[in-house]
């Protein structure tokens, strides 16, 4: 049997190159509760990233349930089916009521048109996802707002070193949260952080990742313990000098499976929009059975047999989950471009460790 191939193996330095930030973090004794290596990745990333500030966090869903906690947000949330089940998970555990509208057909992110339909006198916020990393229309998102009177939060989880019309695709909305797990573009093992944009903001969000505490004796909020540790941020120090490294070789394999890929009739691969600069995170293709010959489960349960093992991000749909769907916005009449995107999607391995032969082995089960 031929190696297994994941959808996603985590791109890390050499163990010669982390052992000496191991060897200080032992003799210093720090080891979490924003240590030197904290503040230097949060100096460093607001850097690369070109955003005033950023708080990081030990995993982007308690980014994300900070985040709301950040805004005081309330109420109900417009927010997209289509994502990981963190993104309505935080909504959950602020006992925010999530309010699913549909996505657009071509770019899997919130339908922009479909908003102001979903917006009641309860509403405080919008919760979109630029999935794949893929943009959202954030200007037409913002003008919405706007008129609303209604906070916005991206889970920019999948974002990372992407761009959109020259700027960090972190850099939108009130927050921004990414996540730097191990399956992500830059990971710091598990990880994550809310990119705001003024300073009063960042300090509220720093309290809430540290219980609330603002010193000794004064605790300003229920705040929670969501600390990114020394280890996790030496690790993203380090990440960060190989970060445009990594994303050029996920290029370099997305670019082999479009080619390769483009003129199969009954696949459709992703395109990158004008003024979008991708990370290349992932490389959903979408199926359409009656064209193809096979169904997305069919192919998915085959290379399985294989060894290859693609993921069906994002099914099911969260508005699918039993938490959710008795709510009225989870109607499936209400979300039908992301019910169809859900059941045909596949997601192939991408990741800068992803050797030639290894994309030959995939391609060849699928023109085959
Ligand atoms: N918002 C969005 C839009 C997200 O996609 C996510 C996370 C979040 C919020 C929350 O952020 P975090 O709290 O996670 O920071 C994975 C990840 O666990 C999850 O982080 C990610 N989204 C989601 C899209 O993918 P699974 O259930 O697919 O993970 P798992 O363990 O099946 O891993 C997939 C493959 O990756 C494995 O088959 C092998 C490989 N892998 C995985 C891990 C964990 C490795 O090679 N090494 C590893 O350590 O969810």
């Amino acid at each position: 049997m031929d190696n297994p191939i994941f959808v996603t193996r985590p791109a890390l330095p050499d163990i010669d190159e982390f052992l000496p930030y191991i060897k200080n973090i032992w003799e210093s004794g720090i080891l979490t509760n924003n240590g030197p290596y904290h503040i230097e990745l949060e100096e460093s990333l607001c850097k690369y990233l070109n955003v005033p500030y950023i708080s990081l966090f030990s995993n982007g869903t308690l980014a994300l349930v900070t985040a709301l906690q950040t805004l005081r947000i309330s109420g109900e949330v417009i927010t997209t089916p289509f994502s990981f089940a963190a993104t309505t998970h935080a909504l959950w555990w602020n006992n925010i009521q999530p309010v699913f509208v549909d996505i657009e057909a071509d770019t899997y992110t919130l339908d922009v048109n479909k908003i102001e339909a979903a917006i009641t006198p309860n509403t405080t916020a919008i919760l979109p996802v630029h999935v794949y990393g893929y943009p959202c229309h954030v200007q037409e998102i913002e003008k919405i707002a706007n008129r609303y009177g209604l906070k916005v939060i991206y889970d920019a989880a999948h974002t990372f070193a992407a761009k959109y019309k020259n700027m960090s695709m972190a850099s939108f909305g009130d927050l921004s949260v990414l996540s730097f797990h191990a399956t992500k573009v830059f990971n710091t093992f598990e990880g994550g952080a809310i990119i705001c944009h003024d300073k009063a903001t960042k300090q509220r969000i720093d309290y809430l990742k540290n219980f609330g505490i603002a010193d000794e004796v004064t605790v300003i909020a229920p705040g929670i313990n969501a600390k990114m540790n020394e280890f996790q941020a030496a690790l993203g120090i380090l990440q960060l000098k190989k970060i445009d490294d990594y994303v050029l070789k996920r290029k370099q394999i997305f670019e082999s499976y479009q080619n390769a890929l483009k003129d199969i009739e009954g696949i459709t691969i992703p395109q990158i929009l004008n003024d979008f600069e991708s990370n290349y995170a992932y490389f959903p293709i979408l199926f359409d059975e009656k064209v193809f010959g096979k169904s997305r489960d069919t192919i998915y349960e085959n290379m399985k047999t294989k060894n290859i093992f693609s993921r069906r991000y994002f099914y099911p749909l969260i508005s699918e989950f039993p938490t959710y769907r008795g709510l009225k916005s989870a109607s499936p009449n209400n979300l039908p471009i992301a019910l169809r995107v859900a059941e045909n999607v596949l997601c192939l391995p991408i990741y800068p460790g992803l050797d030639i032969a290894d994309i030959e082995r995939i391609l060849s089960f699928l023109k085959n």
